[in-house]
C-alpha cells in the first residue's frame, strides 16, 4: 500500500498482476491524417462554430466563452435541504475554451517551446481574469487529449472551469496540503520535488525550474506530475523563465508519451493552484497532473474497474517501472 499525501489517499500496488493473461477488448491504434485546416472544424479560424457564433482569423491563441457552458455566470442563487437527504445547491461559474494555435493538426507535443509559452500566458491571464470575477474561488485548466479521452475534436485545445464552490480534487490536495505543511513546517510538493531529485528513479525530466515525475503514489500508469521547483502558487506567478521551461517540459512530457506505445497516447491534464476566495493560500504550490486512462498498452483496452470502484485504486506497473521507460524515451527526444 502506498500513501498520496497530497489527496491523503491510499492506493494498493501488486506488480505481480502484469503476468496475468488478458483476452478482452482490444482496439487497433487510433492513426489519423489530420489537415492544418479542416473546413468542418469548429475551432479553426475563421470557421463557425456549433453554438453558431464564427471564428476570428485568429494567428496565436484564441479563447472563447464556451458555447455549451456547464457552468454559467447568471445562475440564480438557490439551495434545498430535504432532512439532510436531498441536498442541493446553485453554482454559478464561467467555462472557456483556449484553442492553442491555428493549426489544426498540431498538439503539443508537435508545438514549439515558443508556441507553448503563448498558451501558458493565456491560461495564466484567464487564471487572473476569472479568479478575480467575486463569485469565483476555484479556476482549473484541463486539456482532454485524444477521443478516447473524451475530446471532442483533435484540434489542439483545453477548457477553462470556474467555479464559485472549489471542488473535491482540489479540496483534498488543499488538505493535504496545509495537513503537511502544519506536521513538518515546509511545502509538501518543495520538499517532495527536491527529494524525488535526489534520488532519480521516479524522475522524467527536470532543469533548474521545472521537474516532471511518476509520483509515489501514482495511480494510473505513466501517470505524471508537473511541478515548478519554485513556491508558487499559481500559474500567474510563473516567471517568464519558468513560462518557457513549463512549455518545454510539457513538449517532453507529451512527446514521451506518444513514443510510449508508438501511437497517439489520449491523456487528461490539468492545473491544480490556490483557490481565488481571495485567502493568501501559501501552503498552495502549482502543479500539473498527467493522467493517462490506458492501463496497458494502446490497444488494450483496460479501465479501473470493480476493485477499483468498489474498493480503492490499485495498480500493476510501479511508479518506478513506469518513470524508467519514460525516461529512456524522453532521452531520445
Ligand atoms: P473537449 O474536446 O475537451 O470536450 O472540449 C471542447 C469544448 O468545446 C466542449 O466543452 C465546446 C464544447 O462544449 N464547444 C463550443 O463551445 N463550441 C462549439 O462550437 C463546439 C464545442
Ligand atoms: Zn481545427
Amino acid at each position: 500500500m502506498r500513501f498520496n499525501p497530497l489527496t491523503r489517499t491510499w492506493l494498493q500496488v501488486s506488480p505481480q498482476r502484469t503476468q496475468r493473461p488478458w483476452q478482452g477488448e482490444t482496439a487497433p491504434p487510433a492513426r489519423r491524417d489530420v489537415p492544418a485546416y479542416d473546413p468542418d472544424c469548429y475551432l479553426c479560424p475563421g470557421n463557425a462554430r456549433a453554438g453558431g457564433a464564427r471564428n476570428p482569423h485568429y494567428a496565436s491563441t484564441f479563447v472563447f466563452d464556451n458555447d455549451f457552458a456547464a457552468l454559467v455566470p447568471d445562475t440564480p442563487p438557490g439551495a434545498l435541504d430535504e432532512s439532510g437527504l436531498l441536498i442541493a445547491r446553485a453554482e454559478p461559474g464561467v467555462c472557456r475554451v483556449v484553442c492553442f494555435t491555428p493549426r489544426h493538426d498540431l498538439s503539443v507535443a508537435r508545438m514549439t517551446t515558443a508556441q507553448t509559452r503563448l498558451v501558458i500566458n493565456a491560461w495564466a491571464a484567464q487564471y487572473t481574469e476569472l479568479g478575480a470575477l467575486p463569485f469565483v474561488r476555484s479556476v482549473i485548466v484541463f486539456e482532454n487529449n485524444g477521443p478516447m479521452m473524451g475530446a471532442s475534436n483533435p484540434h489542439p485545445h483545453a477548457q477553462v472551469w470556474a467555479n464559485a464552490t472549489i471542488p473535491n480534487e482540489v479540496a483534498a490536495e488543499q488538505a493535504g496540503l496545509l495537513a503537511y505543511r502544519a506536521e513538518h513546517g515546509i511545502c509538501l510538493l518543495c520538499a517532495y520535488v527536491e527529494r524525488e531529485l535526489a534520488e532519480g528513479t521516479r524522475v522524467v525530466h527536470a532543469d533548474e525550474r521545472i521537474a516532471v515525475l511518476v509520483p509515489f503514489w501514482a495511480t494510473w500508469p505513466f501517470e505524471t506530475m508537473v511541478v515548478p521547483r519554485r513556491h508558487i502558487r499559481g500559474l500567474n506567478e510563473l516567471e517568464p523563465d519558468e513560462r518557457d521551461a513549463l512549455a518545454n517540459a510539457m513538449r517532453i512530457t507529451t512527446a514521451t508519451y506518444d513514443r510510449v506505445f508508438d501511437a497517439p497516447f489520449p491523456y487528461s491534464m490539468g492545473f491544480h493552484q490556490r483557490p481565488t476566495d481571495g485567502e493568501p493560500h501559501d501552503e498552495w504550490h502549482l502543479h500539473a497532473h498527467y493522467l493517462p486512462p490506458l492501463l496497458r498498452s494502446a490497444t488494450v483496452r483496460k479501465y479501473m474497474v470493480g476493485y477499483e470502484l468498489l474498493g480503492m485504486p490499485q495498480r500493476d506497473i510501479t511508479a518506478e517501472s513506469a518513470a524508467e521507460r519514460l525516461r529512456a524515451l524522453a532521452a531520445t527526444l
